[in-house]
């Protein structure tokens, strides 16, 4: 049957639009749009333009030795691990299944969720039904949720005012401090850990877009790595104004904790935003984005971390300032530990709003290659990674 001239032009228009349609949507990505954006995106090259394929070293495919439950006897000491609330289950149902789907249906590592009020029966279910793996419902024990006994409310309510004042998000939200607190220095010591070396920190809404078809846990402890991130980025120094100097008060005190092969160039860079280290007062504000973590607890439970995070804790900053887990972190790490032992899993495509890490590589799907952010332009400011890569690189 003969099809109209006009038909035609009409479905071949149509065909066209959605071709343009299709390439805007996934195109790679290398500068942001609106005015004056340019001026926001940094002078280097975005590695995740590169093609990328798995890390250099030794690594552990799937097998039969991975089934769940006993059988999977090539499993390490390690879990999947998130702090979450009941009312985040659809959030937490969401990050699982592409978590699940990229990687953790070949190797079926347990799940542990902790939460500070018990979860309820419909948590347990819904997220039980997303995978094969056993999955752990812990509840937060009152001492290490608590407000600690010697932070003054008085005191707390007085700073929580000049934070608002100074625009610092969440800083009114006393669960807020305590979960910041508790991710820096509380969650590993959790007795359902104890036999628990390595874990993967999930935070509900993330999402992950490439196949990984290695065990990561394996690649950490093969490759003698303590920590893997995704995303480095600055930190609102109005939040730590006393978390540098504190820091030095600490390495005065105790000089035989700091590394010899540390990254303290990186932590204290005042060249890329000069003004973030001044009123940091002397830490650049870089840090790991820790709402993803590959890591090895032993280096939280190591005596170096334990005596930096009483330091910090007795010194009341959780909640006089906003202290966050992930310059506390940071700091650590790149003061405590070989810098060396550090990895970007540049491989895992990863987003947690408004911040990507999404390489270029035929086995991700439903990120724009190189994309840092799909909000603002002003937001690129905050990619500290050419940081990382000039002072320590891209292992
Ligand atoms: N159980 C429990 N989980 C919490 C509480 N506060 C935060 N969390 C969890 O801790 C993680 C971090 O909290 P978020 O509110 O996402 O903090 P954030 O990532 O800094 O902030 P956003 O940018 O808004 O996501 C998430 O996994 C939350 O579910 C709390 O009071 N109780
Ligand atoms: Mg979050």
């Amino acid at each position: 049957m003969a099809i109209a001239r006009p038909v035609r032009a009409l479905g071949l228009t149509a065909v066209v639009l959605w071709c343009f349609f299709v390439w805007q949507l996934f195109r790679p990505i290398a500068a942001p749009a609106g005015p004056g954006a340019n001026s926001f995106l940094p002078k280097e090259r975005d590695p995740n333009l590169d093609p990328t394929g798995e890390p250099e070293g030794v690594l552990t495919y799937a097998s039969g030795e991975y089934a769940p439950g006993p059988a999977g006897t090539a499993r390490i000491d390690a879990t999947l691990l998130a702090l979450v609330r009941n009312e985040e289950l659809d959030g937490m149902v969401q990050a699982m299944r592409d978590l699940e789907r990229t990687w953790n249906n070949k190797f079926n590592y347990p799940w542990t969720f902790f939460n500070d009020v018990p979860f309820s029966e419909e948590f347990k279910k819904k997220t039980q039904a997303e995978t094969k793996a056993e999955c752990r419902y812990e509840l937060i024990p009152k001492e290490h949720w608590d407000v600690p006994s010697w932070i003054n409310n008085d005191l707390f309510l007085e700073s929580t005012k000049i934070l608002k004042e100074q625009e610092v998000q969440y800083a009114d939200k006393v669960s807020y401090h305590q979960m910041c607190r508790w991710n820096s220095g509380l969650f590993y010591k959790h007795p359902a850990l104890a036999n628990t070396q390595y874990y993967w920190r999930v935070e509900p809404n993330v999402h992950f877009f490439c196949d990984v078809d290695y065990d990561v846990f394996r690649y950490m402890q093969d490759n003698n790595k303590t920590y893997g991130f995704t995303i480095n980025l600055y930190d609102s120094p109005e939040s730590i104004p006393t978390l540098w100097p504190e820091t030095e008060k600490f390495i005065a005190e105790h000089p035989e904790h700091v590394h010899k092969n540390n990254a303290m160039n990186w932590l204290t860079d005042s060249i890329r935003r000069p003004e973030h280290n001044k009123k940091a007062n002397g830490y650049s504000t870089c840090h790991f984005w820790s709402n993803f973590e590959i890591a090895d607890m032993n280096f939280w439970r190591s005596k170096p971390y334990e005596d930096y995070f009483n330091h910090l804790d007795r010194a009341g900053g959780f909640y006089y300032e906003r202290w966050g887990d992930a310059p506390v972190h940071s700091i650590a790490l790149g003061l405590l530990e070989d810098k060396n032992r550090i990895h970007w899993f540049r491989d895992i495509g990863y987003q947690h709003i408004p911040f990507f890490n999404c390489p270029n590589s035929p086995k991700c799907k439903g990120c724009v290659t190189g994309r840092f952010t799909d909000g603002e332009a002003w937001l690129h400011r905050e990619d500290c990674r050419p940081n990382w890569f000039q002072y320590v690189g891209m292992g």
